[in-house]
């Protein structure tokens, strides 16, 4: 490309859905636009059609709070969260489009010895693979996040905090147009509006998939549905280890920079930053019930707020300015479920839970290789959809940032 033009921007225009295609996708969120993305790019496959009932980036993608780190508790979440904070360092240039990656001292607090002792246990395990992660004592934290309430005679006193400097955030729609424009560039068709009725399964394959604007012939399928997984892996004959329940978050009025960390109490539940425009990006635990559903609810913004104002309370005239839900398809061990399936030609990128953008990109360049190979890279190997059945779960509880 010649450097001295700025990049192009603008999606190709997306041609007339044809019969057949040797991979389709389903889901143009994130996660599925990267692995079209990755299959042209590495792979070379580029009769690909990605298929949404919506448009671009509009589900989860743009419901999520856009934070991203690579803490977590297990070796297997670990190393896979750890590939794709790197590949976040250099997605802007791998994709020539700004993704606003921003690293922000991400701050897990501890308020109590146990929640300590958690702290610990994820710091030396981040440390043994090499992510940066410490424990900090209470001191520390008012060091990176001055404002914070230190005080010792509140219900929940801050001890310290699992300091995991990496950690920050990147724009969750530009990492979603970046990956979407780069792969139609490259040939792959992204067909909005397009919504998947049903998969016509013949002996171990799925050979159709029919659509509201037709039917369309597959030699490869991927579903990357994150909030609608389990109806779609229905359609598969798949049943999957997941209950969705919607997750909420805000944004307050803007405000001039007062918050420099990611600020997360697991204790309080709850979870803070300020975007670049001056917004308070703020979110919680999951709702308490599964529901099909993203509306908002007066529950969530009380709950959320009394605890916000425990942690920061000079936030209390501060307005909130917008709220929204989107859905979390939680499975038991909180971690995803990917790779291959039943079927010899169907694959699954699922059960995202509440830690499903940060792994935007290593799922889109694992899932491309498992598709394009016919094999399960070895760092997606302790997702396999039927590792309940086998008892050989995950076990990251521990380090979701919003627990259930
Ligand atoms: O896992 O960091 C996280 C997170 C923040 C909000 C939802 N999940």
């Amino acid at each position: 490309r010649d450097r001295s033009k700025p990049p192009p921007r603008e999606l190709p225009a997306t041609p007339e859905l044809k019969k057949s295609y040797d991979v389709v996708i389903i889901g143009a969120g994130g996660h599925g636009l990267a692995a079209a993305y990755n299959l042209a790019k590495t792979w070379g496959i580029k009769s690909v059609a990605v298929l949404d009932k919506g448009y671009i980036g509009g589900g989860n993608t743009a419901r999520n709070t856009a934070i991203v780190r690579a803490n977590y508790l297990t070796p297997e979440g670990v190393a896979f969260y750890k590939e794709s904070m790197g590949l976040f360092e250099t997605l802007s240039q791998e994709l020539d489009f700004n993704v606003m990656y921003t690293r922000k001292n991400h701050l897990t607090l501890g308020h109590t010895d146990a929640a300590m002792r958690t702290m610990r246990w994820r710091a030396e395990v981040n440390k043994h693979l090499g992510v940066a992660s410490e424990v900090i004592d209470a001191k520390q934290v008012a060091e990176i996040e001055p404002r914070l309430n230190m005080s010792d005679a509140v219900r929940y006193p801050i001890l310290g905090a699992l300091y995991h400097p990496v950690g920050g955030t990147a724009r969750h729609d530009a990492v979603a147009w970046g990956y979407a424009i780069r792969a139609a560039q490259m040939g792959v068709e992204i067909h909005q509006l397009t919504e998947v009725t049903g998969l016509e399964v013949t002996g171990d394959k799925v050979t159709a998939v029919h659509t509201n604007r037709g039917t369309v012939q597959a030699g490869r399928v991927l579903q990357a549905v994150a909030g609608a997984s389990s109806h779609v892996a229905k359609m598969a004959g798949l049943r999957l280890a997941i209950r969705t329940i919607p997750l909420q978050a805000c944004v307050s009025q803007p405000v001039k920079p007062i918050i420099n960390a990611v600020v997360v109490s697991g204790s309080l539940h709850c979870y803070i930053w300020q975007s670049q425009r001056g917004e308070l990006v703020m979110g919680g635990a999951v709702d308490p019930y599964p529901l099909w559903s993203t509306r908002s609810s007066l529950e969530f913004k009380e709950g959320l707020m009394g605890h916000m104002l425990e942690l920061f309370p000079f936030l209390s005239e501060v307005r909130m300015m917008r709220q929204w839900a989107g859905m979390s398809d939680m499975t038991p061990d909180f971690a995803p479920i990917m790779g291959k399936t039943h079927l010899a030609n169907y694959y699954i990128d699922a059960g995202w839970g509440t830690y499903g953008f940060k792994a935007t990109p290593v799922s889109g360049k694992r899932m491309a290789e498992c598709v394009a190979t016919d094999t399960t890279p070895d760092i997606i190997k302790p997702f396999r959809h039927d590792r309940f059945t086998r008892f050989e779960q995950v076990g990251e509880a521990g380090a979701a940032s919003v627990g259930s």
